[in-house]
């Protein structure tokens, strides 16, 4: 988040980039609700003043929570703050298309619930950052691996504190530094803890890595550690990668499937077309699987993917992706599952 009130401008590039809200919806909001109200820069451009953008990220969070923009755009900040600490309405005529398998649809029930996290585990630890007690919150976090293991630690612990951490980053109650050292932490941990792993080096075996416009990696590696618990081979390749180098990798190693992350930070355009740009240069036979939080995954997933809404439902992919290599005549597959 940007420092409010001070004399930073973004051109029209830049606020797409920070927000997420694509350069043609932030003109029409602005045509429409009169917000948001950039001046022009020397060349006559669009130039937003850093609370505008502020209030874009608040709109942002909230579309992506089910609010109508007709509801939402035109409230001011402190509205539209109030609303992100109510609790999220159901959103209306929004389509749950995500794929399941058969054997993932129960366990991700049970990830739902994890995925909201127990406060009493919770509080603590962000306590910590806030109070830069980092290496209290490393103590924390490794004492958490060592009682609950890997799997409930990704699960149980990693998800719903990372996602504390983000909205108190939101609300201005973690500074920028603090998400940036929590997320070093994290990944230091988890990179440790999947090293140990005794490598099983079984199918399918799973190229990992996020595309050019996605910096978020933390997704994916929690996604890593669930993915070598279940014995796969994994090559992680880390974030902000071209489709062509994934790609590549897929085909060097001949990888069953590529697993990449969106976060809801890019544009929905962003992310659809990057996921069609990676799904054209795949290996034939490569299978595409895609998670994260980006809205546009449950409402308009791009063809021939399968999207993965939870890490509960890990478990039941590969084992459905196993029983369709081995030939189980009513395996619970679909093409993209095995890569069309
Ligand atoms: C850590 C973090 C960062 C770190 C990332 C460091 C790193 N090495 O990853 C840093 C500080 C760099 C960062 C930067 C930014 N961030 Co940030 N970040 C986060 C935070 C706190 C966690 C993200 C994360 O790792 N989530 C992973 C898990 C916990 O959640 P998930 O994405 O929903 O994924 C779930 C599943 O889908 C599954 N999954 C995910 N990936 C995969 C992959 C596979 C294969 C499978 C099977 C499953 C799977 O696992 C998760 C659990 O179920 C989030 C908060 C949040 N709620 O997520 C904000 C958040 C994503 N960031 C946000 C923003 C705005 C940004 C920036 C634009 C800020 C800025 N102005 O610079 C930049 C953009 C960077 C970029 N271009 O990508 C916003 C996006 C909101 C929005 N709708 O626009 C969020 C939501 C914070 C907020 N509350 O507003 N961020």
């Amino acid at each position: 988040m940007i420092p409010s009130g001070g004399p930073v401008l973004l051109g029209i590039a830049a606020v797409e980039r920070e927000t997420g809200l694509s350069k043609d919806l932030l003109r029409v909001w602005e045509r429409r609700y009169g917000f948001p109200s950039p001046s022009r820069d020397a060349f006559g451009e669009r130039a937003y003043p850093a609370d505008q953008v502020d209030r874009l990220h608040l709109l942002r969070r909230l579309l992506d929570a089910g609010h109508r923009p007709g509801r939402v755009v035109p409230l001011p900040a402190e509205r539209l703050r109030a609303l992100l600490e109510a609790p999220a309405p159901v959103p209306v005529g929004r389509a749950r298309v995500v794929r399941r398998t058969r054997a993932a649809a129960g366990v991700a029930g049970v990830a739902g619930l994890a995925e909201h996290g127990d406060d009493r585990m919770l509080r603590p630890l962000v306590d910590h950052l806030r109070a830069n007690r980092v290496d209290a919150l490393q103590q924390g976090l490794r004492q958490a691996i060592v009682g609950m293991g890997l799997e409930r630690f990704v699960l149980d612990l990693c998800v719903p504190l990372t996602r504390r951490v983000g909205d108190e980053w939101a609300r201005g109650a973690l500074a920028i530094y603090q998400e940036h050292q929590y997320s070093e932490l994290l990944q230091s941990l988890l990179r440790a803890e999947i090293a140990r792993v005794p490598r099983a080096g079984l199918a399918p075996q799973i190229v990992l890595a996020t595309l050019p416009m996605e910096g978020h990696g933390l997704g994916l590696l929690m996604a890593e550690a669930l993915l070598v618990l279940e014995g796969c081979a994994c090559l992680p390749l880390g974030t902000r990668l071209p489709a062509r180098e994934i790609a590549a990798a897929a085909a060097a190693c001949r990888a069953d499937v590529v697993a990449v992350s969106c976060s809801a930070a890019p544009a929905a355009t962003q992310v659809t077309s990057a996921l069609t740009e990676l799904h054209a240069v795949l290996p034939r036979g490569t299978a595409l699987w895609v998670g994260g939080s980006h809205p546009v995954l449950q409402r308009r997933p791009p063809p021939a993917t399968v999207v993965v809404a939870s890490l509960g439902e890990i478990r039941g992919l590969v084992g459905a992706w196993r029983a369709a290599a081995d030939g189980v005549p009513d395996a619970p597959t679909g093409d993209a599952l095995q890569g069309a």
